[in-house]
């Protein structure tokens, strides 16, 4: 075998954000920027030894270049085997599956979910531990280290490694697998979901549903689920392709991005049901005929609804959240008598709660769902339970959504993002909010009063890890709340996320636009934060 040792010099911003490292493409390309952080990760973990390791991705620019790089570190490193998705092909929960149901040590993961793909877009990767689940804090923190001391890296010199072929390999002294990147997960979600009735509503001839894989990564898992095994009509998947660059879109589900799927949704003679999903397979969007569901929302009439579905027809053990997600899914753990968690934003704080058997489902109000099948969230999944309560109700998503702000209220909920500010001005407009942070309890703005203001921190129930400075949070007394922060996932800038909450009892204001409903609290928010003022922009540049 011959294994190459490599001199390198530290890249010193190589520091996992909210979902591992994300940058341009180009500097991906520089020499030994890649391999760096990969070697960082296998110095950051012990005993993979002769062990299995995972790798696929969403198929965007560069993910077959560097899963040639990483197969052959991989090997150099000690790897006994790698299992890889065909094509270089897993979406991000096909990739928790496939590392749960294989023992695997762990898996690294190239995506950088729903920024754009291209030579000049985004690339990113990440290292998924052997739950299946996003590294902790603890282990990216131990990579970042390792990143910014590296003096050399293992690769194994040889040729590349054909990854459309099906099958095993030998590569140095391990094996590649090439496996089929759609069986392992679609064999998942049949042993969740009652096909028989699903694939009644969609053949029934007077059901119809459009489910938009913005040529991204969910297009061969779509297809095989719902025009092959559940034999919806041809059609039924659109953009199914996974390509390149996206199709030069950005592949987040979200009514801006998803802006075709949304004109189907919202035309004349609309489908039923609408849905999306995002570049690596994780987000979803669930649309119903001239309707929207808020992904908080969504997680609460998942969680109601529960019992209807087999797999989890047992009950929920709890119910997780992140903190900036609206209090929605609270209400349902509350009436269903089991705990509702509250956690930092993004996925990898759920792993410690599901692997404990404390909560069954999670969700967050940036379009992801997902339960304790796997240890991500999982856009495909949601879009199949949202089919199995629909076939069972037989109801429209807008009255399913709707009866249920009867039954509980109905929580106004919107995410104004501000993208592509100025990194300095993003940090004084939040260091201004801290500084009046301790000010603000008691003071009235119009008709609401603070009760609360403080930076979120968050204990880890499990394994008593603390992090802090997860977002800003203002609470009112009548239990609205702003909350503020800055994102970490983008590559270029800073990206400013104002989350606003309203609770609405009153049947009688349910059908109100949450931009309305919310307007007196996105004015205090500009009033506490001066966002015009930092930022320099007059509105958000996207609204959710
Ligand atoms: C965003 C979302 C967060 C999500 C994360 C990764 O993070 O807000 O809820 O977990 O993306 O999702 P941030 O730090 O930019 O707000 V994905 O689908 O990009 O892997
Ligand atoms: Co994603």
């Amino acid at each position: 075998m011959n294994i190459q040792t490599i001199t390198t010099t530290p890249f010193l911003d190589q520091k996992p954000g909210t979902s591992g490292l994300r940058k341009k493409v180009p500097t991906f390309q520089q020499p030994h920027y890649l391999e760096n952080f990969v070697q960082a990760i296998f110095d950051s973990l012990e005993g993979f030894q002769g062990q299995t390791l995972v790798v696929g991705g969403d198929g965007r620019y560069y993910n077959r270049e560097a899963i040639q790089i990483i197969l052959k570190m991989a090997v150099a490193n000690g790897f006994g085997q790698v299992l890889v998705g065909q094509g270089g092909i897993l979406s991000t929960p096909a990739a928790s599956c496939v590392i749960r149901k294989n023992h695997a040590f762990g898996g690294i993961i190239l995506s950088a979910s729903h920024n754009p793909g291209g030579p000049t877009e985004d690339f990113g990767i990440k290292y998924n531990i052997g739950n299946g689940g996003p590294a902790p804090e603890k282990v990216t923190e131990a990579i970042f280290a390792h990143s910014k001391t590296i003096t050399q890296y293992k690769i194994l010199d040889a040729p590349d490694v054909d990854l459309d072929t099906l099958g095993s390999v030998s590569l140095g002294n391990s094996t590649v697998t090439v496996i089929d990147a759609v069986a392992d997960y679609a064999e998942l979600m049949e042993s969740l979901f009652d096909f028989d009735r699903i694939r009644q509503l969609l053949t029934s001839g007077s059901f119809r549903m459009c489910m938009d894989s913005l040529h991204a990564v969910t297009g061969p898992y779509a297809y095989a689920l719902f025009e092959g095994t559940l034999g919806a009509p041809v059609g039924t998947v659109q953009n199914g392709i996974p390509l390149e660059d996206f199709g030069g879109g950005h592949p987040d589900p979200n009514l801006v991005y998803a802006h075709d799927l949304v004109e189907v949704l919202f035309g004349d003679n609309a489908p039923d049901f609408g849905a999306a999903s995002d570049g690596d397979g994780d987000r979803n969007m669930i649309l119903g005929r001239h309707f929207f569901v808020t992904p908080s929302d969504s997680l609460a009439v998942l969680a109601a609804n529960a019992k209807l579905v087999p797999g989890y027809k047992d009950g929920l053990a709890g119910i997780a959240r992140s903190m900036p997600t609206s209090q929605a899914a609270d209400r349902v753990a509350k009436r269903l008598g089991i705990e509702a968690y509250e956690t930092p934003t993004g996925w990898k704080f759920f792993g410690n709660l599901l692997d404990a058997g404390k909560a069954t489902l999670c969700g967050e109000e940036s379009f992801g769902t997902g339960s304790n099948h796997v240890r991500e969230k999982d856009g495909l999944w949601a879009v199949l339970f949202w089919l199995n309560i629909l076939a069972v109700r037989q109801e429209s998503v807008e009255q399913i959504v709707t009866e249920h702000w009867q039954q509980y209220g109905r929580n106004f909920y919107s995410r104004h993002d501000y993208e592509g500010v100025d990194s300095d001005r993003a940090a004084t407009l939040m260091k201004n909010v801290h500084d009046q942070m301790h000010t603000l309890t008691g003071k009235r703005f119009g008709a609401y009063e603070v009760e609360y203001a403080d930076d979120f921190s968050y204990t880890d129930p499990i394994d008593g890890s603390v992090s802090t400075n997860q977002g800003v949070r203002i609470g009112f007394t009548d239990g609205s709340r702003i909350v503020l922060r800055l994102s970490g996932t983008g590559t270029q800038g800073a990206t400013l996320r104002i989350y606003l909450e309203s609770y609405e009892p009153n049947i009688a204001k349910h059908h109100l636009d949450p931009q309305e409903a919310l307007a007196d609290l996105i004015t205090i928010a500009d009033d506490i934060a001066g966002i015009h003022t930092h930022t320099g922009m007059a509105k958000p540049t996207v609204i959710t």
